[in-house]
């Protein structure tokens, strides 16, 4: 863990299952995570239905959006989900990150298939980062990386436009942006 960063620097987060996945504790993982780094959390849970996603993020307009999947239905759900999302006005500057078991093929996610394919397919739809369990080093690789993005991103706040404050050369190796 790094610490806790300065007040300026903390960003207000909407964590997030997509629709049909039942999993939580990652939701749970990722809440402790950024919390622990002095972030600020509204975690929506798990099986949440893209209008649910869309309409707290229309309200909250938060500075990061983290979608969780690890059920196997990330890539449709997600795709389906930033596609939405980024037809909103509002929201189409808003950093949204995706991470967790992109595919179906079990727990690590690395079948030795090439997942980067399917990390363009996520970014060209309008994702910042994608952190996928199958990358090299795995979920612990993943999280190392998450943490590096995190660092990158500036609070709405305190940028003059309020715009999008994403930072996608600075999210690394692994996270395809
Ligand atoms: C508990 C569990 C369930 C419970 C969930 C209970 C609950 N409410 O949470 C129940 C029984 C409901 C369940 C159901 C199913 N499950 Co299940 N489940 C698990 C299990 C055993 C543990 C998951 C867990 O809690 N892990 C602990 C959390 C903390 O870790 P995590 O989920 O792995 O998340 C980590 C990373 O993925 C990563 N990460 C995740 N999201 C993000 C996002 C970002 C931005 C970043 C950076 C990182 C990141 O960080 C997390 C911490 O390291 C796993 C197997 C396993 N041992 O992992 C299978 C597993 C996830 N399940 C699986 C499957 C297939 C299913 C079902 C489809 C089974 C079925 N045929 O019905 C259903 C799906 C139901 C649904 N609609 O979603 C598969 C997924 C396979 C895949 N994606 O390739 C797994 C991997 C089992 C397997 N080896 O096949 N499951």
């Amino acid at each position: 863990m790094n610490g806790m960063i300065s007040a300026e620097r903390r960003l207000r987060t909407v964590v997030s299952g997509l629709s049909c996945d039942a999993h939580l504790w990652n939701l749970v993982c990722l809440r402790l995570l950024l919390e622990d780094r002095g972030h600020q959390v509204t975690n929506l849970g798990n099986t949440t239905p893209d209008a649910e996603i869309l309409g707290a993020c229309c309200t909250e307009l938060p500075d990061l959006l983290v979608i969780s999947t690890v059920n196997g239905h990330g890539r449709l759900d997600g795709l389906r989900l930033i596609r939405a999302l980024r037809a909103v006005p509002a929201l189409s500057g808003l950093p949204v990150v995706i991470g967790g078991k992109l595919g179906i093929e079990g727990g690590n996610g690395r079948d030795g298939r090439d997942h980067t394919e399917l990390a363009a397919q996520l970014t060209a739809a309008g994702y910042d980062a994608v952190f996928d369990d199958a990358a090299e080093g795995g979920p612990e690789a993943g999280l190392a990386r998450f943490d590096a993005f995190l660092s990158s991103l500036v609070p709405r706040q305190a940028t003059f436009a309020g715009g999008r404050s994403r930072a996608r050369a600075a999210a690394g190796p692994g996270a395809a942006a």
